[in-house]
């Protein structure tokens, strides 16, 4: 199964989106680092599911059709807020990364809103800075590269020597449990403009601009810019999407979700996730809190973004970012059934050009500053 990971800087609505995305009950509050180890789930990402373009009425097994959409499960990981030094071990950061980093692709939860300050904590909406909190999380995650590939040296030094690898091979071997793969080393050998550089002449300034190129190359990684229903957040959205470019930032909001999910579990509306929209079962029924909140979510959600995002934030992770397709595997070509008779039974998901990169726009900064950038 596919894994996605969630990282971000504390407070930014990171288990909101595992709770909306796979309806468990994982922690959330408005205090900084709620979420102290990893949360593991299972959501799904929909797509259109080819039973109506042939015309069958299908019994899936291994995922679910509802209104002709399929939804094929994803593993979930929602990770705890990583703190500056995480990439060294403070507030156990570096076993964090090293979760994050097992993942095959990343969403980034920023508060576009800008409700939360440098530390995390609750502020004045757009006072905080959703475009300093990323760079200060990336610069982890690179860092983080950085340390696991210094620390690795010398077994690269030991591959290439007693078993006559040459390097792309060996740093493949070494980086293998963090899903990197020979593709990525020779493609970012060459971005990072190492290709035919010896091993033992790589300086520090080769080892931050190989672990950058890696980074993303090998974890694509979509900037979900959480808090849309919020004021302020459509400034900050579109200066990330700017920075970044349309497709690697996605307006959300999480905790929209998380309620209409909930509201629909209870029966109280009809609510296909992903859609442009929800219907009240009965609004006689509702309490002038739910009428509030009903009215909050339209204008604030839907009327303005169409949709709240996320969904569409882990259909562009596993479509566009990791160019997925999906295979619908049968026995009975006719029939399009298996060997029982179950129609369209699996929908499995497969890379479709591994070769293809998708990087987002600008992704130096600060430090980072001075290694090569796409
Ligand atoms: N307005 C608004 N608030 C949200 C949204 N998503 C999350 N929140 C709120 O943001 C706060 C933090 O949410 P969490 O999901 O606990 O954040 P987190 O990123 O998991 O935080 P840590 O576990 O501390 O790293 C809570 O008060 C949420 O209700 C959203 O889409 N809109
Ligand atoms: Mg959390």
């Amino acid at each position: 199964m596919l894994r996605i990971g969630i990282i971000g800087k504390t407070n930014t609505g990171k288990t909101t989106f595992f709770n909306a995305v796979t309806m468990l009950n994982a922690e959330i509050s408005n205090y900084p680092f709620t979420t102290k180890t990893p949360n593991i789930g299972v959501g799904y990402v929909k797509t259109p599911c080819v039973c109506r373009e042939l015309g069958v009425k299908d019994n899936p097994k291994n995922s679910a059709c509802i209104n002709g959409w399929r939804f094929i499960p994803v593993e979930i990981v929602d990770l705890p807020g990583l703190i500056k030094g995480a990439w060294a071990g403070a507030g156990l950061g570096n076993q964090f990364l090293s979760v994050a980093a097992q993942s095959d692709v990343l969403l980034h939860v920023v508060d576009a809103s800008g409700s939360i300050n440098a530390k995390g904590e609750i502020c004045e909406p757009g006072m905080g800075s959703p475009l300093a909190d990323y760079y200060d999380i990336e610069e982890e995650l690179i860092r983080w590269y950085m340390k696991n590939l210094i620390d690795n040296a010398e077994q690269v030094r030991r591959l290439m020597q007693g078993r006559g690898l040459e390097l792309s091979k060996a740093l493949t071997e070494v980086l293998a449990g963090i899903k990197v793969k020979e593709w990525h080393v020779k493609e970012a050998l060459n971005r990072a403009k190492l290709t035919g550089i010896p091993f033992e002449d790589w300086d520090d300034e080769d080892f931050k601009a190989f672990a950058t190129e890696i980074r993303y190359i090998s974890k694509p990684t979509l900037i979900v810019a959480n808090k849309m229903d919020l004021p302020v957040a459509e400034k900050n959205f579109l200066g990330l999407q700017e920075t970044f470019g349309e497709r690697f930032v996605v307006p959300c909001s999480a905790d929209v979700e998380l309620m209409l999910r909930r509201a629909e579990k209870a029966g109280a509306i009809s609510y296909v996730p992903g859609e442009e929209g929800f219907k009240v079962k009965d609004e006689s029924k509702l309490t002038p809190k739910q009428k509030w909140a009903i009215n909050y979510v339209q204008s604030r959600v839907f009327d303005k973004w169409l949709r709240t995002g996320v969904d569409q934030a882990l259909a562009i992770a596993v479509f566009k970012l990791l160019m997925m397709n999906v295979v619908y595997p049968v026995e009975d070509a006719k029939r399009y059934s298996d060997k029982r008779g179950n129609v369209l039974p699996d929908a499995f998901m497969l890379p479709r050009a591994p070769h293809r990169l998708t990087l987002p726009g600008r992704y130096t900064q600060s430090w980072l500053k001075g290694s090569s950038t796409p």
